[in-house]
């Protein structure tokens, strides 16, 4: 459901479907300036994205990259909008007062470019509360055509993380897939949205993107992932038992609230880098 005020029903909503739609989250002056940031990092204006592509023709620079990690930590507007007031306050509402942001991801998805596979977020990012949740703010407007975000609403209530395995479905990147749980295609709901508004979702809740069918325009999108600060963050340890309990990746954004954690400080260790596509081959 889409909403414009932060209210009981919009808790409510989410708490059922995994997902809401937060409209207007970013004023167009912000969502303009990210696009701006979008550019300054695909030229490599803001400091080395590891590895981003060969540029092959400067008109283009946006076409040749699928998605950077870690936007934030290059561009000072990416870095706001992991702020963004309306965002936090729905943040606030669904995960409780103390909230920190751990990673951003800024999707290109020029016309051909492939979609995600079903997944769930927290396989890839472990909270120890189950409390990952995205915002996923539109930069252009996303539609069926152009490769918006499918959802399977309610995935999310189980708490159970699926089986995931490699794939080699063209219409997908190289990221793995979610298989073996109880939804078809045809429970998938697309989630069109105009540029500013925001998707909020669950950590939990299966879904995907498909590719960018339309005959020429991007596809951008600011997906910023957010926790409960009182969670530990176990993500990019060695997987050796005892360790992995007590790891916690600190190379966070606290957005509000106060941190629990704050003795340990803070690291810098996230770097943007360029997501591979199939295009380039699948080696991490
Ligand atoms: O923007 C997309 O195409 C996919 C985004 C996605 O799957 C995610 O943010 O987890």
């Amino acid at each position: 459901m889409h909403f414009t005020e932060i209210t009981g029903e919009l808790v409510e909503s989410y708490r059922r479907d995994g997902f809401v739609v937060l409209d207007q989250a970013l004023p167009p002056e912000q969502v303009a300036a990210l696009n701006t940031a979008a550019e300054q990092l695909c030229r490599g204006d803001l400091g080395t994205v590891e590895g981003a592509p060969t540029i092959e023709s400067s008109a283009d620079v946006l076409r040749q990259f699928l998605c950077i990690h870690h936007p934030h930590k290059a561009s000072g507007v990416a870095l706001a909008a992991l702020h963004a007031p309306r965002v936090v306050e729905t943040l606030t509402a669904v995960i409780g007062p103390n909230v920190k942001a751990m990673q951003s991801m800024l999707f290109i998805k020029a016309e051909g470019r492939p979609g995600q596979a079903w997944h769930q977020d927290e396989f890839f990012i472990p909270t120890r509360d189950r409390s990952l949740t995205a915002a996923w703010i539109a930069l252009d407007d996303a539609t069926v055509e152009n490769g918006c975000l499918w959802v399977l609403p309610g995935s999310h209530r189980r708490g159970v993380i699926y089986p995931d395995r490699e794939q080699d479905d063209l219409r997908f990147d190289c990221t793995v897939e979610a298989f073996d749980f109880p939804y078809s295609d045809d429970d998938a709901v697309p989630v069109e949205v105009p540029a500013g508004s925001a998707v909020i979702f669950n950590g939990y809740l299966l879904h995907r993107s498909l590719p960018n069918t339309g005959r020429r325009g991007l596809r951008r999108a600011l997906a910023n992932h957010y926790m409960s600060a009182e969670s530990l963050l176990p993500w990019h340890s060695v997987p050796d038992g005892v360790h992995v309990a007590k790891h916690d990746y600190r190379d966070i954004v606290m957005v509000a609230g106060t941190d629990p954690y704050a003795y340990k400080g803070i690291d810098d260790v996230a770097r943007p880098h360029s997501r591979p596509d199939k295009d380039g081959g699948c080696d991490r």
